[in-house]
């Protein structure tokens, strides 16, 4: 089963939208299998966000993702990274389509609130860097097995 890299930014931290990303996800099937709040250290955020390091935004993305804690997660389930990608909507959050989690809660370009991994290579890098192997769980929901 495919898994994921998710983590709700600083804004959506302050804006105590963890409950409503959590859920979105939740609702629509996927399975939680690892989460945690962590303040995000410049080294982490440089590692994590290597492939920019050219661009002219790099400082000051690196310096919003450590300006205030993050709720990183892993989520696991079928076409989980381009589906979770979809359940976003577009990096800036004013093109970005209304249902989706940047359409409906963003506010501009480096405030977009949540972070998703883009491909299988990124969600393999970006969850051993967020957690180890103890910190995830693997599990079959028995309550139902419509999704
Ligand atoms: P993310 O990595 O955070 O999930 O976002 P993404 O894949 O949709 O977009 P990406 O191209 O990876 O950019 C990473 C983050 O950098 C900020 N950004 N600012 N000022 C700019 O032109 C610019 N472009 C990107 C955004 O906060 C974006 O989420
Ligand atoms: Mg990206």
């Amino acid at each position: 089963m495919e898994r994921t890299f998710l983590m709700v930014k600083p804004d959506g931290v302050q804006r105590n939208l963890i409950g409503e990303v959590v859920s979105r996800f939740e609702r629509k099937g996927f399975t939680l299998v690892g989460s945690k709040m962590l303040a995000v250290s410049k080294g982490l955020a440089e590692t994590h966000y290597g492939e920019h390091k050219e661009k002219p935004f790099f400082g000051e993305l690196v310096s919003f993702i450590t300006s205030g804690p993050v709720f990183a997660m892993v989520w696991e389930g079928e076409n989980v990274i381009a589906e979770a990608r979809k359940m976003m909507g577009k990096t800036n959050p004013q093109e970005a389509a209304p249902g989706t989690i940047r359409g409906d809660f963003g506010v501009q370009m480096s405030m977009n609130v949540i972070h998703g991994s883009d491909s299988p290579d990124s969600a393999k890098r970006e969850i051993e860097l967020f957690f180890n192997e103890s910190e995830l769980v693997s599990y079959e929901k028995t309550i139902s097995t419509w999704v």
